[in-house]
């Protein structure tokens, strides 16, 4: 019998490879009912309770008043109160004055540190405020506009991304109940049904429901997981992964840790000898730790942020439970005092409530007028 050329075949692969994948921003911004339409998702056991767990029922659009209701239109009402204050006391601030003056930026700073953005952010601001007035006429009507561009900057990052023809790893780490195998879950299913080769890894060993939840979601999204017994080694899990991963050619391997309290010195121990082992093996791999954070903890955010990254380098950060709550402004004094860019954000328990971060609908829904505010491309989905 003749055998293939392999040459053919490794363009056919390619070629293929290519004809699965959407492009990661087509998929994160796709309702997923529409995935499932275009029949990229598979759910083994799809009984009704799936189709509720996956999130098909959520993702239908709720008509309101004639408009589609996303996650972002919810987040703006919850904060409409916060926001036409924050808008209301800066425009009282510029009423009856012709020029910015220093009296103004003292009053501004007053309402910024109310805000929720933090006291370096605040000074950062005011410098920028202060700049613009030397450079030039700066009327006050134009300053809330400049400072929610201006954060609006200071948010920017590069999108969440895979390096393609690389193995993925991303370690997910973060205090207790954040979201962390939740989120596993979601970015699990929207890769897969982008067409990449996705594998998830049990690295919380402290509970066998842990171990179990993540085999859950392992069989409804359809990809491998790999487990170890409760009370394992979570860096031979670890191992494991990576070499298990590498021969079957995984494009992202995702591992779920055990979630810990940033105080307990032992836990963090564990989470740095992961660390070590991941950056042991992982040869040319691209590796990315990811900060799961409660959006409702507030402040508190920016203190989880610091401990951690004093034990893994923190990548990049995912918000979760936007869809509970009118607190977000953490993430400016994590981007500033920290430079860790926030790349997902988190608005549901199911699969399809997770969103890429798009910082100009974010600093709007927190800061702009009402009357102003339009709403990005990326953030148009519910
Ligand atoms: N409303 C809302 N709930 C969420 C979101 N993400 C996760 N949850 C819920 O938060 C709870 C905890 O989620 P998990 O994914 O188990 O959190 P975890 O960080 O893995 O928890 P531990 O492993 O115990 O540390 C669950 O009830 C999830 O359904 C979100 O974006 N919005
Ligand atoms: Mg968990």
């Amino acid at each position: 019998m003749a055998q293939p050329d392999p040459s053919v075949q490794a363009e056919a692969d390619a070629k293929s490879l290519q004809s699965r994948k959407k492009s990661l921003w087509e998929i994160l911004n796709t309702p997923v009912q529409d995935l499932f339409k275009e029949g990229q998702l598979v759910v083994e056991d799809g009984d009704e309770s799936d189709v509720a767990f996956l999130g098909l029922g959520r993702d239908k659009p709720v008509l309101e008043g004639g408009e589609k209701q996303s996650w972002l239109a919810h987040f703006r009402e919850r904060l409409a109160r916060t926001r036409s204050q924050f808008a209301d006391s800066i425009t009282r601030l510029a009423k009856g004055r012709t020029k910015v003056d220093e009296d103004m930026l003292e009053e501004l700073e007053e309402i910024l540190l109310q805000s929720d953005v933090g006291v370096k952010t605040t000074d950062d601001v005011l410098a920028h405020l202060r700049a613009e007035a030397k450079k030039r006429r700066f009327l006050p009507e134009e300053v809330l506009p400049t400072l929610t561009e201006y954060l609006e900057q200071t948010l920017q990052s590069e999108p969440f991304r895979l390096v393609e023809g690389k193995l993925n790893i991303f370690l997910i780490v973060g205090v207790n109940g954040t979201g962390k195998t939740t989120t596993v879950g979601k970015i699990a299913a929207k890769l897969k049904i982008g067409g990449y080769r996705v594998m998830m890894a049990a690295g919380d060993t402290f509970r066998a429901a842990a171990i179990d939840q993540l085999a859950i979601w392992g069989k409804r999204v359809g990809c491998s997981v790999i487990q170890h017994h409760e009370g394992a080694d979570a860096a031979a899990v670890v191992y494991d992964a990576i070499q298990s991963a590498r021969a079957k050619k995984i494009d992202a391997l995702l591992i779920d840790t055990a979630g810990r309290l940033h105080n307990k010195d032992h836990l963090m121990e564990e989470l740095r000898k992961v660390h070590r082992i991941l950056e042991r093996e992982k040869q040319d791999a691209h590796v990315e730790c990811i900060l799961v954070l409660d959006a409702t903890t507030g402040q508190n955010g920016l203190r989880q942020a610091e401990v951690f990254s004093k034990s893994v380098p923190l990548d990049s950060l995912i918000l979760t439970k936007l869809d509970g709550t009118a607190k977000g402004g953490v993430i400016f004094g994590i981007k500033r005092e920290l430079g860790i860019p926030i790349k997902l954000l988190g608005v549901g328990e199911t699969l399809g409530d997770l969103q890429e971060f798009d910082p100009k609908s974010f600093v709007q829904a927190l800061f702009a007028q009402d009357d102003s505010i339009e709403v990005s491309p990326t953030a148009k989905v519910s």
